[in-house]
């Protein structure tokens, strides 16, 4: 049976601005998904690697290298910060690694297929009727490592994936139960409708990234947001079941816990953005000649 989205989950989607969808991927495949990513992290070296970390903890700033820059089209592997003592490596790199990113949907056979090949995904992106030319730009397993998970913090995707107008939405599979023990996913619900795009993550002259301003338009005011983490904010866990499928409008605010548990939290996601929207150069992830922005309906 091909999914169908029913009106309620539609409207639910548009009003929360997240939206889980229990048992999107059969159980068989989840578990290849789940086979493959154990493989990937079995696979890849470590010689040569600059062993790159990824967290979004306030004083980290964000990653910037050049293996990190340039990761858009290949498929590479960031490490968890508490992965490492003294500069050195705590644990086997199978359980090191907090994502492994950006392009699976492109450069590896069986995401590319789950991604770009799977008439649930295409049904469900018709049906929802978000992007009329939806093109996927990213995609990432996200390992939440047992024991040195890092956390993420409350964010919206709009200010990473930023496109005139704004149009990004993404995907997250759980390959793995996600409990509010593991770090689960947690919204606040209706966020996206409050929600002001007003910063973005930039490439910097000289290297690196940096959150920047958006420059107002002439006559617009500054809107002030609530503190997100703040008193009063009603945000809700998103516990899943392997093989379920979580949307997550692109500014609707949302983050997970660290996993400090015994058991890891494998997830995969993708991002997609409206194919006539504009891409902006400043951008970190950037589109090339060999990997362009890939068409969903192709
Ligand atoms: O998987 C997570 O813990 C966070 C994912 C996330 O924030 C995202 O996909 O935008």
């Amino acid at each position: 049976m091909p999914f169908h989205l029913t009106p309620e989950q539609k409207t639910r989607f548009e009003e929360d601005g997240c939206l889980v969808i229990k048992g999107f991927i059969p159980k068989p495949i989840t578990q290849q998904l789940l086979d493959r990513s154990k493989e990937l992290l079995r696979d890849f070296s470590l010689e040569g690697h600059p062993l790159t970390v990824f967290s979004t903890s306030a004083e980290e700033k964000h990653v910037g290298d050049d293996y990190f820059l340039s990761s858009g089209d290949k498929i590479r592997f960031f490490f968890e910060q508490k992965a490492f003592t003294d500069g050195k490596l705590n644990r086997p790199k199978e359980l090191a690694i907090n994502k492994i990113g950006h392009s699976l949907h492109t450069e590896d056979e069986a995401f590319k297929d789950f991604t770009l090949h799977n008439e649930d995904i295409r049904n469900l992106a018709k049906e929802l009727d978000f992007h009329q030319d939806p093109r996927v730009i990213q995609s990432m397993i996200i390992c939440k490592q047992k024991e040195v998970g890092g956390a993420v913090n409350s964010h919206d995707d709009s200010t990473f994936l930023y496109s005139n107008p704004l149009s990004a939405l993404g995907f997250w599979f759980a390959l793995e139960d996600a409990t509010p023990t593991n770090g689960c996913l947690s919204f606040v619900p209706g966020s996206h409708k409050i929600n002001k795009i007003h910063s973005r993550l930039e490439r910097v002259e000289g290297g690196g990234t940096e959150i920047r301003k958006i420059p107002l338009k002439e006559g617009e005011e500054e809107v002030k947001l609530p503190d997100w983490d703040g008193e009063g904010i009603d945000w809700v866990a998103a516990p899943c079941e392997a093989g379920d499928l979580v949307l997550i409008h692109g500014s609707v605010i949302h983050r997970s816990e660290a996993n400090l548990s015994q058991k890891s939290r494998f997830i995969y996601t993708f991002h997609m953005i409206e194919g006539s929207a504009e891409w902006d150069e400043k951008n970190w992830l950037q589109p090339t000649p060999g990997v362009p922005f890939t068409k969903l309906y192709g």
